[in-house]
């Protein structure tokens, strides 16, 4: 009888409530129930695993406990968590049925329950349970004297399958440790797709043993070993993170090229190719009448491929211009006697011999909008950039791709490169508005991938143009479709912000920076 006593706050996403903006949570769970008591933080705070956990849980919890410990100054008694069942009588119960699968397939879902004496996290796969504890750490609050967590029950699942963050590592090479402090941050909000943009016009960035040529001509020293992509594939994999790989062909080729100008289109007696400085579109283009063009492709797959297990392959495809095309009479011609009109047409040519290559591999091929034409495979992935296609409206191609029966993935409108205010993206929904979608269509858009370009950022700067937009990106992908109050994401995003320094990201203060001016 006595929880008729209880004051029940029900926070329902779309009434935004002042309780629920002191929780500070990013992204906002589907259903949060603030109870008025709190579970006092104190040193003989423990953590139970149940169920059948996979290593990743453990890792995880371990990881939340030294940062809650670090947060707190506790010194708790328990130093990491070893094995399923140690401590039955903890304070924090995890229980998780079964290992999730990386990717964007897998139920997500968890249950949260705050009491004043017990923290119970109950989830299908270790996935929901993982995002459990990046919201528990989330709800940590602090008066004069104690830590506590309010106590609420939560319910939670994402509204979106595919939640991404890609980085460009060509323009500026962004090194292992600045990739893995992102994927910390990917995952405090509950993203689950890497986006390694690995190859542009200014540098080939992952090593490749059959052909090391690409590396020693067109890296300038700054590559990923194939045993650092490994490394980050893992770490990715025990936050539940998806790593897809990006080689982007046949245009933003002038590194490729630098190493291999035989597979150029470039006619012999023009300038040679060389790694590009400079940002924006370049001419050069492999050469799609080539058919070492495609043997050296497949080779290079044939590599890369392996590393990454999970089923998409992103092959690029953007802003090719054409213009070496053109200008080369054995392609004309070889347009000609294959009945291909236009360069479109030639680039599908060259896209459709790419599928078995990945194939064969078991990856689904994933491009830029510009690779939707009939020919292509329904399985494909299209990455919607401009928003516009053919002449459209904006956001039409994303609705063209789902309407071709495609999936597809909208990074219109969340180019954090390019230093927009943080509402257009909050703002920006991947379900478009005013079109008319059967069910089907919309199970057709998996979400959205907000762009790292890294023309105008280094390994120190890059986690400032990243963070902390990125997590309102996160939330919109995430949370319900009303959640929509700018003034109550300002406000969470400022907290989130914090917890983000905390875990290692540098958009606060930059570290590097303030050591090298202390020894100035
Ligand atoms: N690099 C590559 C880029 C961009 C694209 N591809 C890009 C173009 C326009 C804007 C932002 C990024 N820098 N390889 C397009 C997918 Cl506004």
């Amino acid at each position: 009888m006595k929880y008729l006593f209880l004051l029940l706050i029900v926070v329902s996403s779309n009434a935004q409530t002042k309780k629920e903006q002191q929780l500070s949570l990013m992204p906002l769970p589907q259903k949060v129930v603030v109870l008025n008591h709190t579970f006092l933080l104190t040193k003989d705070f423990k953590i139970n695993i149940s169920g059948n956990p996979d290593s990743r849980i453990f890792k995880a919890a371990t990881v939340f406990l030294r940062r809650l410990d670090e947060r707190t100054g506790l010194f708790f008694n328990q130093g990491f968590i070893s094995k399923k069942d140690e401590f039955p009588e903890a304070q924090l119960q995890i229980n998780c049925l079964q290992k999730g699968e990386t990717g964007i397939h897998d139920d997500e879902s968890y249950h949260l329950s705050v009491q004043s004496n017990k923290i119970q996290i109950e989830a299908t796969n270790d996935l929901g349970a993982l995002h459990a504890l990046e919201t528990l750490s989330q709800l940590l609050q602090n008066n004069r004297t104690s830590f506590y967590f309010p106590s609420v029950v939560i319910e939670d699942k994402p509204r979106f399958s595919w939640r991404g963050l890609m980085i460009d590592g060509s323009r500026h090479f962004q090194p292992v440790n600045v990739i893995k402090r992102n994927l910390d941050g990917m995952a405090a909000v509950k993203m689950n797709v890497f986006h390694w943009h690995l190859a542009d016009d200014q540098g080939w960035r992952i090593e490749i043993k059959k052909h090391p040529k690409l590396t020693e001509l067109a890296s300038n020293g700054s590559f990923y070993t194939q045993e650092e992509i490994k490394e980050v594939v893992k770490y990715a994999d025990e936050k539940g993170i998806m790593v897809v790989p990006e080689i982007d062909v046949p245009g933003h080729a002038s590194a490729i090229l630098t190493a291999y100008p035989e597979i150029g289109s470039r006619l012999s007696g023009e300038e040679p190719y060389a790694v590009e400085i400079r940002s924006g579109i370049h001419n050069p283009a492999l050469d799609p009448s080539n058919p070492l063009t495609y043997q050296i492709l497949s080779e290079i797959f044939d590599e890369v491929c392996p590393l990454f297990p999970g089923p998409y392959f992103h092959i690029g495809g953007d802003e090719n211009n054409g213009k070496e095309w053109d200008a080369n009479h054995k392609i004309q011609k070889f347009k000609r006697k294959n009945h291909l009109e236009t360069n479109h047409d030639l680039q599908t040519y060259f896209n459709l011999k790419l599928v078995p290559m990945l194939e064969k591999h078991g990856k689904k091929l994933m491009g830029w909008e510009e690779i939707m034409t009939k020919e292509m495979p329904k399985n494909a992935v299209i990455h919607s950039w401009r928003g516009v296609n053919e002449g459209l409206e904006p956001g039409a191609s994303l609705v063209k791709a789902v309407k071709n029966g495609y999936k597809t993935v909208l990074s219109n409108g969340y180019y954090i490169d390019l230093m927009l205010g943080v509402d257009s993206h909050y703002l920006n929904d991947p379900m478009p508005e005013n079109v008319v979608l059967t069910q089907e269509e919309k199970a057709g858009i998996l979400g959205g991938e907000a762009t790292m370009w890294s023309e105008l950022v280094t390994p120190l700067t890059i986690d400032s143009r990243i963070w902390p937009r990125t997590a309102a990106i996160a939330e919109r992908l995430w949370s319900n479709d009303t959640v929509t109050n700018l003034e109550s994401m300002h406000k969470r995003l400022k907290q989130i912000s914090f917890r983000l320094e905390e875990i290692g990201l540098t958009h606060i203060r930059n570290k590097q920076v303030i050591l090298r001016n202390i020894s100035n």
